[in-house]
């Protein structure tokens, strides 16, 4: 993802004790209950971004994984495809998290960057997803989702790019929960 911040301010913000709102989405890969890992949502008190955080496993080594919010409950069987489309409230074109507010859905969190261990990271600010402060906005509810391809950032010009970067299968998803 486009938006890392230094892993220091991260850090100082989780251990302030600021009285933000925290969610977190439990993944599993698709139609399973194979839990992969869990991912972190903080948004501050005074909203300026949404921090996300956590990790996943058992995905393809080396791989750069199209990574979004979808806009459907994907209900307990974890049935990724029930996802439907990107959370596009603003019904605009697919984009990348460093597009502006008309040119991404507010879903589009950019890809994820597999090790080679199979495990990928995270430690991203995203402007645009709320987990509350902005209704239009908030993603709780919502399922996140991990696909099988590179996520082309939209406005390629091919295939599907303007709906779904191309990012192809879904083979991990997980509901955005406010945590407590
Ligand atoms: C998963 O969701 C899709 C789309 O809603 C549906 O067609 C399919 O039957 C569902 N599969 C299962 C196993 O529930
Ligand atoms: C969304 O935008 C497309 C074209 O960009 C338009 O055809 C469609 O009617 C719009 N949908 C809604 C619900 O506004
Ligand atoms: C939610 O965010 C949108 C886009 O930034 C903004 O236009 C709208 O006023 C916000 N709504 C509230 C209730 O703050
Ligand atoms: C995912 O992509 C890899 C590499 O292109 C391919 O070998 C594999 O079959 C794909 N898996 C699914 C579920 O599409
Ligand atoms: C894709 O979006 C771009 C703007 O981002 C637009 O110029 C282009 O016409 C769109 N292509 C299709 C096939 O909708
Ligand atoms: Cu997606």
């Amino acid at each position: 993802m486009k938006l890392v911040l230094p892993f220091l301010v991260i850090v100082a913000v989780l251990v302030s004790g600021a009285d933000g709102t925290r969610a977190h989405a439990d993944m599993f890969l698709a139609g399973t209950n194979d839990f992969i890992g869990t991912i972190d949502f903080y948004e501050d008190p005074t909203p300026w971004g949404v921090f996300i955080t956590g990790s996943v496993n058992r995905l393809r080594p080396l791989a750069t994984l199209g990574f979004h919010i979808h806009s459907l409950p994907i209900g307990d069987n974890h049935n990724c495809t029930a996802g439907g489309a990107h959370f596009n409230p603003y019904n605009v074109s697919h984009g990348m998290p460093s597009d502006s507010i008309l040119d991404r859905h507010v879903g589009d969190l950019g890809n994820i960057e597999v090790n080679a261990d199979g495990r990928a990271t995270l430690n991203a600010l995203d402007w645009i997803i709320s987990l509350g402060s902005n209704k239009t906005r908030s993603v709780i509810g919502l399922p996140l989702m991990i696909h099988n391809l590179t996520d082309d950032g939209g406005h390629s010009g091919r295939g599907e790019s303007n709906t779904t970067g191309n990012a192809g299968p879904r083979i991990a998803c997980g509901t955005i929960r406010l945590d407590g």
